[in-house]
């Protein structure tokens, strides 16, 4: 099949032809419809991360199964899927208590993220945590696998494996966001936008978009957004005092990946508000909180990895929503790009031209 490869961070992706590894008997061979471009991806691809080379990135993906192991029961060839990514290994203390986002599988060796997912001559090929979708199939546990009804389209329903996903249930399963709320949302990309249709469907009252580019605080009021900060021109935490009724937010939501903006969430929250971190800052990055303003103020801050999603749950109901025109996705989608146009798919991002762009197979 053919694949972008990453061998060399910041260097541009190489796509060629790799030979996926054979599904054991609880894997299924999927092929691909789309993939979004995440910013995730365009962070591995510029920073020196955990993610072992080669690789091929990409984790953000809808496809038709078209091989199964003998062991597999919950879908068979032609079934319609979302592929969700990351460990699920459905045995560990995390799976059993019902936070797959937080899978650590007990033995190192069934991690996804370090299995061989395909070969190159005698290369070992990694595929982004367990998936690799910047390529034209993949080989995942029958775990991570979330069937469909056909009659569901199923080129933007890849964005439900990261972007919409994780925006939403930033808002509904981490945050637990109240009607009638004030909510801030620093970065309104691919996932802001949706933690932005998260808040509107959860009821609150004042949401405010934070950016610095203007046509994402464009795009933040076509999804719900009630006011726009420009954080390049505007005194952000003065704005959001007065649009607040001086008191602050009761959450913020950062979700950019930088340590100014993560403690501009926390400021901006009132006392006993919540700051909750969805961007990846680098390995090394860290945010300073006076500890007696946090005691005495109440705020909380919370982790939102993967938008605390139950795949098996969370995707289901999302596209429920969204056939029942609750949530907008069809319209996240800018701009389609062939696997031959990944590099230029990667940079548009970077360059903030894209709502999000896809890489569609069909
Ligand atoms: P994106 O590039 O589509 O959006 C980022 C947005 O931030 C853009 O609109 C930028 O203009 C804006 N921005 C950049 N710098 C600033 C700044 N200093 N102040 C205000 N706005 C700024 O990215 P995305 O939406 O695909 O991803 C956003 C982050 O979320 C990124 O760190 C990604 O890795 C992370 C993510 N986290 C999870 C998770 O599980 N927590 C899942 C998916 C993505
Ligand atoms: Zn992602």
């Amino acid at each position: 099949m053919k694949a972008a490869v990453l061998y060399e961070r910041r260097q541009p992706l190489i796509v060629q032809e790799v030979e996926l590894i054979d599904p054991g008997p609880r894997d299924v061979l999927v092929r691909f419809v789309a993939s979004g471009v995440c910013h995730s991806d365009l962070s591995h691809w510029q920073r020196d991360t955990w993610s072992p080379l080669p690789l091929i990135l990409g984790h953000e993906a809808s496809g038709i199964v078209d091989q199964v192991g003998t062991q597999v029961s919950r879908v068979k060839p032609g079934d319609h899927v979302i592929i969700a990514f990351g460990n699920k290994c459905g045995e560990c203390a995390y799976c059993r208590r019902g936070e797959p986002y937080l899978c650590t599988p007990e033995d190192p060796a069934k991690n996804i993220s370090l299995r061989a997912h395909a070969r190159r001559n005698s290369t070992t090929v990694y595929g982004f945590i367990g998936v690799g979708s910047f390529a034209e199939a993949t080989v995942v546990p029958e775990s991570n696998c979330v069937p469909i009804a056909t009659s569901v389209p199923l080129e933007p329903a890849c964005l439900i494996a990261c972007g919409v996903s994780t925006g939403v249930g930033a808002v509904i399963n981490v945050a637990h966001v109240q009607p009638g709320s004030s909510v801030v949302v620093i970065g309104a990309g691919g996932v802001g936008l949706n933690v932005i249709q998260g808040a509107h469907l959860a009821g609150a009252a004042r949401i405010i978009a934070v950016d610095i580019n203007p046509q994402k605080l464009d795009l933040a009021q076509q999804f719900g957004a009630t006011h726009g900060v420009n954080s390049s021109a505007d005194d952000v935490a003065g704005r959001i005092r007065q649009l607040t009724g001086g008191l602050g937010a009761d959450y913020a939501f950062e979700v950019i990946g930088l340590p100014q903006t993560i403690r501009q969430a926390y400021e901006t929250v009132r006392k006993g508000g919540a700051a909750i971190v969805v961007g990846v800052a680098t390995e090394d990055a860290a945010v300073q909180f006076s500890a007696p303003d946090l005691m005495r103020s109440g705020k909380r801050i919370l982790g939102c990895n993967a938008g605390g999603v139950r795949p098996d749950i969370d995707f289901p109901l999302i596209i429920d929503l969204w056939q029942a025109g609750r949530l907008q996705i069809e319209e996240l989608i800018s701009q389609r790009f062939a696997l031959d146009q990944i590099n230029e798919a990667l940079i548009a991002l970077q360059q903030g031209k894209v709502t999000r762009g896809i890489l569609a197979f069909a």
